[in-house]
């Protein structure tokens, strides 16, 4: 089957649709592709594992994986005729055991070529990559039935990944143009939506106040350094400040650790705040319905609202807690937990990226994310999937890679800082150095240089 004779028989099945289509997105787009109805023809799905196979058959790969569902019976299709291993990847991840993940036979190191009906913004691929990366299979490729994306080219290669198609929007546009299966006006429509799709992909993105904030203060400070304060009276807390504080950015507290909490601790952390110049952030990681945190942030003994400019945000309740703690207050903003850096952590990559989405959504409140990564690739990758300017802000950071007993994983601060965390977040780190002075020093000059080095490269 040739490719011109594909795309026809796709259109008659109905695989391949022009009209108005309203999108997951909201955006209505004059165009709609569905493969997953192509296994239900053997000659149409013979013809595509037949063009594919002409595609790959030079590229170097070990074994073959499908996306599920849709591409998974065309790669094995694909897979028998160039006689390759077949492997794919479990939907849900195991809760349980030994992972396994993978399902199919590999060594450890073999080189992946991934096949999937299409691709829309390449989101999807690069998570299925990296879940093949945690299991030791190695991706550099993609290919795609059909190309439908504005850029997704550059968003795979962004992450050194290579995309290959069999056909793209324009040439299935074009053929189907010719064989006047659709209007001079529908093709113009397409053409209309793929540029203001190109156009809105590279629009200026949004600063939220509170990321400018952070990023001035930063520069002003000529640190990249949040101290977390963990200790539990006002003696040693504002004695470590004494000590630490002119090397800080950020001061990250939890309030509800201070055994003796009075009503003279908020203005005396202010007082030190203005004199020592950082930014107060109270790590209290919020976690209810709107209404309750609502009252968590503003009411209560510690009124967090009044004094502390940034908090940290769990997504688990849904983006509406957003609304709950910010909405109708100013100058205050979260940290979403999009990863954390504790050991068996539940956040996975679908929690991730649902946080990411939430932040887009509502970016006036949230200036940045807190996240982990246990190498620098790993951060890297993580980093790129910001929906905007958001800032990185990595716990589990100290001079050397390690753990604690209690789950606590670190990793190096060039590590951190080099992958792309914007501020480190560091406390036992400092606190239980002999002098917490010279030990902030050294953390705030070796994070301010590994951010000036990845900035300026
Ligand atoms: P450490 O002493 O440097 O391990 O302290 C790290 C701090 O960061 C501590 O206050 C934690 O509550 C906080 N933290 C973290 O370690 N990991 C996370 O994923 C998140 C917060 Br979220």
């Amino acid at each position: 089957m040739s490719k011109e004779q594909f795309v026809l028989e796709l259109e008659k099945i109905g695989a391949i649709k022009f009209g108005s289509f309203t999108l997951k997105s909201g955006l209505v787009s004059p165009f709609y592709f569905d493969l997953r109805d192509m296994i239900s023809y053997p000659a149409i799905l013979d013809g595509v594992a037949d063009l594919l196979v002409e595609r790959i058959k030079d590229m170097k790969f070990d074994v073959l994986t499908g996306i599920p569902y849709t591409a998974l019976p065309i790669a094995s299709l694909v897979a028998a005729k160039l006689n390759k291993p077949l492997i794919y990847m479990r939907k849900e991840e195991k809760a349980y055991g030994t992972g396994n993940n993978v399902i199919g036979k590999f060594e450890k190191g073999a080189k992946c070529l991934v096949i999937d009906d299409l691709i829309t913004t390449g989101a999807s691929k690069i998570e299925t990559a990296e879940g093949y990366e945690k299991e030791g299979i190695v991706i550099k490729d993609f290919v795609v039935v059909i190309d439908r994306s504005a850029n997704g080219t550059e968003e795979l290669g962004k992450q050194g990944y290579q995309l290959h198609s069999l056909i793209s929007l324009e040439e299935i546009v074009q053929l189907l143009k010719d064989k006047d299966l659709i209007t001079a006006e529908k093709v113009k429509e397409v053409e209309e939506f793929t540029t203001s799709l190109t156009k809105s992909a590279k629009k200026e993105k949004y600063i939220n106040p509170l990321t400018k904030k952070l990023l001035d203060k930063m520069n002003e400070k000529k640190s990249n350094l949040v101290l977390s304060l963990d200790v539990t009276t006002q003696t040693e807390f504002f004695g470590m400040l004494d000590r630490v504080g002119d090397q800080i950015v950020m001061l990250k507290t939890h309030v509800d650790i201070i055994d003796d909490y009075d009503e003279n601790f908020v203005p005396k952390l202010q007082e030190y705040a203005n004199r020592q110049n950082f930014l107060i952030f109270e790590d209290r990681k919020f976690a209810d319905i709107g209404n309750t945190v609502r009252h968590q942030f503003r009411n209560g003994v510690y009124k967090i609202a009044d004094w502390a400019e940034y908090v940290t945000v769990h997504m688990v309740a849904g983006e509406l807690i957003l609304k709950g703690l910010f909405e109708g207050i100013e100058n205050r903003a979260g940290f979403v937990l999009a990863r954390m850096s504790s050991k068996g952590n539940l956040l996975n990559e679908t929690y991730t990226r649902k946080c990411f989405e939430a932040a887009k959504k509502n970016p006036q409140w949230v200036a940045g994310f807190i996240g982990y990564g246990n190498s620098v690739e790993d951060i890297k990758r993580f980093k790129a999937k910001f929906p905007g300017n958001e800032l990185l802000m990595m716990p589990g950071v100290k001079k050397e890679k390690g753990s604690d007993s209690m789950g606590q994983q670190y990793i190096t601060i060039e590590e951190a800082v080099g992958g792309g965390a914007d501020c480190i977040i560091v406390g036992r780190g400092i606190l239980k150095a002999d002098d917490p002075g010279m030990e902030a020093k050294l953390y705030s000059e070796r994070a301010w240089k590994a951010f000036q080095k990845r900035i300026n490269s």
